[in-house]
């Protein structure tokens, strides 16, 4: 009874939602941006409302209460400094999803990320019937699709344009992070074995990441909409890693905005319960 219920909201609703974009559609095709815009804000509001309404007369609307029968507590194999592991902690945590933490040195004989990663890197999540999910942007994604707003905390903005945009931010500070990761490794080798011309192109990747987080961040709180979004997580992310591994870039004198976006962002319990601290290394790697 209660899944007929269901079936009949959402078709109630979306044939609302259907009448009510058909004019907007045909502005639409006359090319009027700042309409489509608000179509597709249009869209996402319907969306949202639906989903407790139905919510109301099922319990099968939501794959999370399909997962939540599944699944018990899900596992996170992570290293203290990773900023990729550090954005999904922080998404778990903002999500209030409960999580085993496994903290391993992925760099170490001992690590266990191989038997789950073919790529043998973390972090890596893993379903209590041995699925794993892997690559920390691929991992939010999961995440909000799987355990999606209103019930949990929604890190993707709300129009498709934003989500772009917080996705945009993501590749920037992800590629921040490949770079430390090669500056933190050269450095390790022989002095010399180092490459200067090497350093210096991952260094203008840093200061160019530096420079776009700065702009999008310009004197906000958050870079988009007012609230936390995947952006704020993976721009911090890099951020406090920098700040931890990659003291020779002062970025905090050549960009306050970014120095005090951080420290707001940091005082949040997420964030402050997922502060990078340093790991040794047991095995030799370069
Ligand atoms: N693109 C990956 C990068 C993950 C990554 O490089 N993780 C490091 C730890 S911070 C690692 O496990 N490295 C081991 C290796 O590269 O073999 C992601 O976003 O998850």
């Amino acid at each position: 009874m209660r899944h007929v219920m269901h079936r009949y909201t959402m078709i109630v609703l979306t044939a609302i939602q259907t009448a009510f974009q058909k004019p907007f559609r045909s502005w639409r095709s006359f090319g009027d941006t700042r309409r489509s815009n608000h179509v597709m804000l249009y869209h996402d509001d319907i969306y949202r409302a639906a989903y407790p309404l139905a919510h109301l007369f099922s319990t099968t609307v939501d794959t999370e209460d399909k997962l939540q029968s599944t699944f018990t507590t899900m596992k996170l194999i992570s290293a203290t400094p990773s900023p990729y592991a550090r954005k999904v902690r922080i998404t778990l945590k903002e999500k209030d999803i409960p999580f085993d933490l496994q903290t391993e040195v992925p760099w170490d004989s001992t690590t266990k990320t191989p038997e789950h990663n073919p790529l043998e890197k973390l972090p890596v999540l893993i379903l209590d019937d041995g699925t794993s999910i892997y690559e920390s942007h691929h991992i939010l994604e999961w995440l909000e699709v799987k355990y999606p707003p209103p019930k949990h905390y929604g890190i993707y903005p709300r129009t498709k344009d934003d989500e772009l945009l917080a996705k945009q931010v993501q590749v920037v500070a992800d590629g921040m992070c490949d770079a430390c990761v090669l500056l933190v490794w050269e450095a390790m080798r022989e002095s010399d074995k180092q490459s200067e011309p090497w350093k210096q192109r991952q260094g203008r990747k840093l200061w160019g990441g530096l420079k776009a987080l700065s702009d999008w961040v310009g004197d906000k709180e958050f870079i988009i909409e007012d609230r936390l979004t995947l952006a704020d997580i993976s721009a911090a992310s890099v951020l406090g890693f920098m700040k931890l591994r990659m003291t020779d870039y002062d970025w905090e004198t050549k960009y306050p905005n970014l120095k005090k976006y951080c420290e707001k962002l940091e005082q949040r319990e997420s964030f402050a319960s997922t502060k990078p601290t340093r790991q040794t290394y047991k095995d030799k790697i370069v």
